[in-house]
């Protein structure tokens, strides 16, 4: 998830002065963020520092990640002859991924760093509105209403979000997690329609990578079972589904991950540590759990809460 920035002042500080693209083709900034949250919280696994934007800036996409915003294009793409303006993503296109990694293997030693990529469904939600979206009306239109240019645009867009996978993974991240944050803003049917071929395809092709795959949405209680489908070893779950009810959503022998409110951290101690013991007793049931907040860290969590929180799942899971 999004979550040093939002949570710890050493980031805040190295971020002064370094806009959010810069600061992610820096190699000695993307390792030092990714390393922050391990270090203050002692977390299982690090998390790349990057964003879902990375690899279309990369290629040349005009766009900025904008404090207290988000994405946002200079020019929205709305018609074939944009989505032809994106090109495929070539591993030259970003040195600094493969450099930060590299290190960061090394500093980690037996702990996974997770690679990760935005979905076609939020990258391209990105690209149509020309920014964030509540209701994402100008992608859907685009999507209902000329079918051949949103599949020339998911094709494109699943190309690169492999690519910047492949890329992460060979450099040596161990997991990877696919980022479609925003396909719960559709109905079952049309996610099954024009969402759900390509994202069974990235994973099939990864599963080339022998590393565990993982899929994420928010708002997907009533798509669970179609994330599971496209494929995933790891179904990420946010705090609206219990998790024994989404094992039963997803195909047998995945494990789920999640999926604690974000906002439940801004609760006393004692809510927190209850509503973590009810997570951990319902995972029993999943075939494999990955204890994580239900989506990102939220901008004035306070950093003690999430050190209590781990340290205290750390306690409830040893062996
Ligand atoms: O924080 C970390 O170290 C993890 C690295 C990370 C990840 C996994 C960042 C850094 N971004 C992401 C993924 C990401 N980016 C997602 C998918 C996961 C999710 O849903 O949280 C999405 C949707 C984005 C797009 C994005 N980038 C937004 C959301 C805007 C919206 O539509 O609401 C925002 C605010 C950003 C900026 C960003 N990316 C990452 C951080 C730490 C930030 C915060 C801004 C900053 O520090 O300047």
């Amino acid at each position: 998830m999004r979550q040093a920035g939002r949570s710890l002042p050493e980031y805040r500080k190295l971020r002064e002065g370094v806009a959010m693209l810069d600061a992610c083709a820096r190699p000695d900034m993307i390792a030092e963020i990714t390393m922050q949250p391990v270090r203050r919280y002692g977390v299982d696994a690090a998390i790349f520092f990057s964003d879902i934007m990375v690899p279309l800036k990369a290629i040349g996409v005009d766009l900025d990640i904008k404090p207290g915003i988000g994405p946002v294009m200079a020019e929205p793409i709305r018609d074939l002859a944009g989505v032809r303006t994106l090109r495929g993503l070539e591993p030259a296109d970003l040195p600094y991924v493969s450099e930060a990694i590299g290190g960061l293997v090394g500093e980690l030693g037996d702990r996974p760093l997770i690679g990760f990529a935005g979905g076609p469904f939020t990258l391209a939600s990105y690209l149509v509105e020309g920014g964030p979206s509540k209701n994402h009306e100008h992608t859907k239109a685009l999507m209902y209403g000329e079918p051949d240019v949103w599949a020339e645009l998911m094709q494109r867009l699943s190309a690169i979000t492999l690519e910047f996978l492949r890329v992460q993974v060979a450099a040596g991240a161990s997991a990877v997690q696919l980022f479609d944050s925003w396909v719960g803003a559709l109905s079952a049917e049309d996610y099954r329609a024009s969402v759900l071929p390509y994202t069974s395809w990235i994973f099939d092709q990864l599963s080339g990578l022998d590393v565990p795959r993982i899929h994420f949405g928010v708002g997907t209680g009533e798509l669970l079972s179609l994330l599971s489908e496209a494929g995933p070893d790891v179904v990420g779950v946010d705090w609206r589904v219990p998790l024994d009810k989404a094992v039963q959503r997803v195909q047998p022998g995945t494990a789920l991950q999640g999926n604690l409110d974000p906002a439940t951290l801004f609760a006393p101690w004692s809510v927190v540590a209850e509503r973590a013991d009810d997570i951990l007793k319902r995972a029993e049931a999943a075939e494999g759990h990955v204890f994580n907040l239900g989506h990102g860290v939220l901008p004035n969590t306070d950093p003690a809460m999430l050190e209590r929180l781990v340290e205290y799942v750390h306690e409830k899971t040893a062996r």
